[in-house]
Formats: structure tokens, sequence, C-alpha cells
């Protein structure tokens, strides 16, 4: 069994597509073991993504995951996180196969709708980074 952690970013969220995109992820066979909506301030979405500080691209990753509300989730399964990013598609939603999530709810390389960890330590950051234990220890 593998937790990895998964997000609806705002472009998703705004639109309304959070429970497509969660019965998505039922339908699939994964599990949702937490989830909560929240809006990131600027200095948590640098957090989150630091290990990207140093990349062009940087300071409008921020600025769009802070534009809205954002639906952050731990889903749990076996080879959960290869199959959350399976489920996903490619980063750039423009290049998605249909049938996709950022295929069919994502716009390009930046607004591509959803988030997943890409291995085992960083799934394990993220979790931590938005979920306590007590958030974890009842499902
Ligand atoms: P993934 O989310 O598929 O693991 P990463 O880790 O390479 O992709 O990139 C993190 C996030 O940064 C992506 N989800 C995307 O929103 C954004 N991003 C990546 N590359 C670019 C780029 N060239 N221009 C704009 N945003 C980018």
């Amino acid at each position: 069994m593998q937790r990895t952690f998964a997000v609806i970013k705002p472009d998703a969220v705004a639109a309304g597509y959070q429970g497509a995109i969660v019965s998505r992820i039922q339908e699939s066979g994964l599990k949702v073991v937490a989830m909560k909506a929240i809006r990131l301030s600027e200095a948590q979405a640098r957090g989150f993504y630091h290990v990207h500080s140093e990349r062009p691209f940087f300071n409008d990753l921020v600025t769009f995951m802070t534009e809205g509300p954002i639906v952050a989730m731990v889903l749990e399964g076996e080879d959960a996180i290869k199959r959350w990013r399976d489920l996903m598609g490619p980063t750039n939603a423009s290049e998605a196969p249909k049938g996709t999530l950022r295929g069919d709810f994502g716009t390009n390389i930046e607004r591509n709708a959803t988030h997943g960890s890409d291995a085992v330590d960083t799934a394990a950051f993220e979790v931590g980074y938005f979920f306590s234990g007590l958030e974890l220890a009842g499902l």
C-alpha cells in the first residue's frame, strides 16, 4: 500500500471540476484518505514548490497556485504514485490525451488542473506539508 499527494489546482476548482475529478479518482480504485480545500498564501506556495525555485516559470507558477482555492488530497492504493500520475496524464495539458485528467480538464503546461507527487520522497514531503498526522490517523 502506498500513499501519494494530489491537488486539484485553482483552474479546475474555479471551473467546478472538483466533483468530476474526485469521481475519476474513486472509479480508478484509489482511495481518498484525506481531503481539504484551502487557499495558499504566496509563502506557502513557494514552500510547496521550493524544488522549482530556480526554474524560470517559478514566479508564474506561484501566482497561479495562489489565484484561488485548491483541493489537497492524500490518495492511497497499491502503486498509488504511478497510478495517480497515469490518471493525470502528461504535465503539458495541451498535449495530454483525452481520457486523462489534464487532457480533459487542463489548458496548458501551467494551467494543468492537477498535481501529483513524482516519487516516494516527494510524496512524504508533500503529504506532510499539507496534512498533520492527526488528519491522517482516522481514515
Ligand atoms: P509535474 O506536475 O507533472 O510533476 P513538474 O514537476 O515538472 O511537473 O512541474 C511542476 C509544475 O510546474 C507543473 N505541474 C506545471 O504546472 C509547472 N510547469 C512545469 N514546467 C513548466 C513550464 N515550462 N512553464 C510553466 N509552468 C511549468
